[in-house]
């Protein structure tokens, strides 16, 4: 078992949000269903809330991240836009109970994708791993001699299985992913995530943002109508790797551009933490917490050109 921990589980869930129901958390998201006046939930909708949790080491950080979840729910909203021409998105509404104004959208219920579609422009984590292993990754064949940190020649589609919470997801060969989803819905499964990475690439690299890899997630619609939607969140620092672009320089591990100042500090002797030991981290001070804010409004700012 590998869970993501904390000493105090979150207390504030699931919120009370008067017509919704809760149906589900995940690590930082979590998602209610809307409910009429007689008890019957929509069908079509669902409220896709996010949280400012921040996990680090496999670990849930306490306290929370002030404004994380809105940062992040506007990021989102914003990659939707820009690759509007590429794939249709869930996203029906912002106008989501005054509680979570700001960090919840109301969507489109879709039918999900059993399949965590990552795509990789740069070499590191697992991709790294299987490459130093067997030369390749997901069946890719890639040139010798690239190192942690590595542009990739083009994206690679890398699919892994969605495991439960506090459960790693397992790397799928092309063979498991036609296997679940069919040959035409895998390949555009596959040039979709590899078309998204390289959108956001295009407009991040050029505000001083690398995006190593990204992890996006599709359904979908019930009545069989169209292709292959986009849902849950999309190219936020949450979903996929931010390099500060004037700091990357292949051969070691890059800086995280939301998560350093977190990582920085538990490894520190300040943080008096020992990440071999089993015990839950300890609380960051408020200097940490508020490094991280502005790292993730800094991310926002840098890569939509607009004060958050
Ligand atoms: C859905 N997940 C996994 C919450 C989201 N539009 C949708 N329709 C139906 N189901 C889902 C969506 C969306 N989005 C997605 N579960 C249900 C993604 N999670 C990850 C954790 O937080």
């Amino acid at each position: 078992m590998c869970g993501v921990t904390t000493s105090d589980a979150p207390s504030d869930l699931p919120l009370d949000l008067p017509g919704y129901q809760h149906v589900y958390s995940g690590k930082v998201r979590d998602l209610y269903a809307p409910v009429d006046s007689q008890g019957e939930v929509d069908p079509d909708r669902l409220l896709l809330v996010a949280s400012n949790r921040l996990s680090a080491y496999d670990w849930m950080m306490a306290p929370e991240i002030p404004d994380k979840g809105a940062v992040l729910t506007r990021l989102s909203l914003w990659w939707f836009d820009q690759l509007s021409d590429l794939v249709p998105n869930h996203v029906v509404s912002t106008d989501v109970p005054a509680v979570v104004a700001g960090r919840a959208l109301l969507v489109r219920r879709l039918e999900m994708l059993r399949v965590e579609a990552i795509a990789r422009a740069y070499l590191t984590g697992g991709g790294l791993e299987e490459y130093r292993a067997k030369g390749s990754v997901s069946g890719a064949r890639l040139p010798e001699g690239l190192v942690d940190g590595s542009r990739l020649p083009e994206p690679v589609f890398t699919p892994t299985t969605k495991a439960p919470v506090g459960e790693h997801d397992l790397p799928m060969t092309p063979a498991q992913v036609e296997a679940e989803l069919g040959v035409e819905v895998a390949a555009e499964m596959s040039r979709l995530t590899r078309a998204i990475l390289v959108r956001g690439n295009e407009i991040a690299s050029q505000r001083g943002i690398l995006i190593a890899d990204t992890k996006v997630e599709f359904g979908l619609r019930p009545d069989g109508s169209g292709g292959l939607v986009l849902a849950d969140e999309v190219l936020t620092p949450d979903s996929s790797r931010f390099w500060p672009a004037d700091q990357w320089e292949p051969g070691h591990p890059q800086p995280s551009y939301d998560k350093q100042f977190v990582r920085d500090w538990l490894t520190s002797p300040e943080s008096g933490w020992d990440r071999s030991s089993g015990e839950p981290p300890p609380e960051l001070p408020p200097h940490v917490v508020e490094q991280t804010r502005a790292k993730y409004i800094e991310a926002y700012e840098r890569v939509t050109g607009a004060p958050f």
